[in-house]
């Protein structure tokens, strides 16, 4: 086959590729969606440039839980529980930002106070 003819086809597969990233499931994270979550030790939560929170439910027991806040590439996020209005982590666009969340047994929101966020990233803690 020509060089050139090679070269068209790889380049057609490498479009097809990304356009099949781009029509969602693919995204870019900085880690693994299944991996994020807890996991017995730590919660891992993902803040996504497509602004949710990964994973949108969480159930932990009622002691002091470090939390790993994983911003993908290109958005900045935070995560704050509504009902005590303490922030527990930040993060910068690819970066990740460590805190503990401490709170009595319940049932809590949490979300992204970045403004305009809140409104997709949202979720749900059940403590104890
Ligand atoms: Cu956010």
């Amino acid at each position: 086959m020509p060089h050139f003819l090679r070269a068209l086809l790889w380049s057609l597969s490498v479009a097809v590729m990304l356009a099949a990233c781009a029509g969602g499931g693919g995204r870019a994270t900085v880690i693994d969606p299944g991996d994020a979550g807890y996991d017995g030790e730590r919660i891992v939560l993902i803040g996504t440039d497509d602004l949710l929170f990964v994973p949108e439910e969480l159930a932990v027991p009622a002691e002091p839980v470090p939390l790993e806040l994983h911003c993908e590439p290109a958005v900045n996020h935070n995560i704050v529980i509504i009902e005590t209005g303490e922030e527990i982590a930040v993060c910068a666009p690819g970066e990740t930002g460590t805190g503990t969340l401490e709170i009595a047994p319940g049932t809590y929101t949490y979300v992204c106070t970045v403004p305009g966020h809140s409104a997709t990233m949202r979720g749900e803690i059940t403590v104890g």
